[in-house]
């Protein structure tokens, strides 16, 4: 029998601007705009601000861990080709794309603060609280997209993730899913080369992320997550395929996390400095400011003066995250259950006093002190 060639597929790969800030020309037609391009720089220089406090913040005690999201802020770009009504359903270094799609800064400090209120989104942002279980968001995404388009809206839904996060069962199900159902989803690997201390070739065999969605029948590109041009297109493009055929797309964004995974982490215990040094030759904000630079639309002077507003502007937020009024001790009772059970409303009716938990009525169930005994 003379064999056939089932199938084949090949990946494309895209770089726009390139890490000495030079722009081709052909690839970036019909792209960014230079008031784009200089919203998007001020947005990533703002949040490496913010990184920076936010570490501070956990070193002195004031927040209890933080993933920084230093050397992945290009990915904001995918904010500028989004619709105001897309859905934005991140996992937690996205912080410059939900800060262009609404979401106020207080909220991320919030939620690594341990603020429930931090996951709150107002009414009108069309972002998702940030994922930590890995993986579990891709799924929502999925279904998100999949409301939309039994409503009809022209709503398209924007999902991100590491490369750790592919070997997860629930990106594979949140592929097939959206895939099979045509739903208007746009799948976002952020390939930053490390999922804790695993480096990318011992997560995968395979030579690309991207090349995942080709078994779900999606489409597929790999570019150079640190150009917010390439970012931008791909984002872009990958929407309109989405709302027009209803084929998702899958794109690896090859990109680096310059700092550690977490406060919680030391990434000089497992990875060679060699690399963080190359790697910091491609910072996105290296090279978006060589771009802008040599069009006259940016200099040291508006650096300066940018820097100093930035230091402020964060000096604000942390003030307004940290100053929010206590939560009441009621609310665990109050928007836990429909209906409180009665042993609940015990506990809470009694909570501040020193028969927690138990009926007053009962006074054989108190100590002689008066102190509650345990039952
Ligand atoms: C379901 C689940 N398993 C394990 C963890 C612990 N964990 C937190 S981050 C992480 C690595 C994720 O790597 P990647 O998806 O590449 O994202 P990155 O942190 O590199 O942005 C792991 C294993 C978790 N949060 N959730
Ligand atoms: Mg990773």
């Amino acid at each position: 029998m003379p064999t056939k060639v089932a199938y084949q597929a090949k990946i494309n790969y895209i770089q726009i601007l390139n890490e000495q800030g030079k722009l081709d020309e052909k690839l970036s037609r019909g792209g960014l705009k230079d008031n784009d391009v200089i919203r998007l720089y001020e947005m990533m220089s703002l949040c490496r601000h913010y990184d920076e406090i936010a570490f501070k913040l956990q070193r002195s005690g004031r927040m209890g861990t933080y993933p920084q999201n230093k050397g992945q802020e290009a990915i904001g770009a995918v904010a500028l080709a989004a619709q105001p009504d897309d859905w934005l359903v991140p996992c937690y270094r996205e912080n410059t794309a939900l800060f262009l799609h609404g979401l106020p800064m207080e909220h991320i400090l919030l939620h690594w603060m341990g603020d429930e209120r931090g996951n709150q989104i107002p009414d009108g942002v069309n972002v998702t609280p940030i994922s930590i279980p890995i993986g579990t968001h891709m799924l929502h995404a999925a279904g998100i997209a999949w409301a939309q388009k039994l409503q009809g809206n022209d709503t398209a839904v924007f999902t991100f993730f590491g490369d750790g996060a592919t070997s997860e069962g629930d990106f594979h199900e949140a592929m097939n899913f959206a895939t099979v159902l045509k739903v208007p989803a746009v799948f976002i690997c952020q390939n930053n080369k490390w999922a804790i201390s695993t480096p990318g070739s011992k997560q995968s065999a395979a030579e690309t992320f991207a090349q995942k969605g080709l078994a779900y029948g999606a489409h597929t590109i790999q570019i150079d997550g640190n150009d917010i041009f390439a970012v931008y297109k791909a984002a872009k493009d990958a929407r309109a395929k989405a709302l027009k055929d209803g084929k998702p797309t899958l794109i690896e964004t090859l990109t680096y996390r310059l700092g550690d995974h977490t406060t919680a982490d030391d990434a000089r215990r497992y990875r060679d400095n060699a690399e963080v040094e190359e790697w910091l030759d491609r910072d996105p904000l290296i090279r978006t400011r060589k771009y802008l630079e040599s069009k006259g639309l940016w200099d040291d002077a508006k650096q300066e003066a940018f820097d100093e507003d930035a230091k402020a502007k964060v000096s604000q937020i942390v003030k307004n995250a940290e100053g929010i009024a206590k939560p009441t001790t009621n609310d665990i009772f109050d928007y836990t259950y429909e209906t409180l059970p009665e042993d609940l409303k015990r506990q809470r009716d009694t909570m501040k006093t020193h028969s927690l938990g138990i009926n007053p009525q009962q006074e054989t169930l108190r100590s002689p002190t008066g102190a509650a005994s345990r039952v």
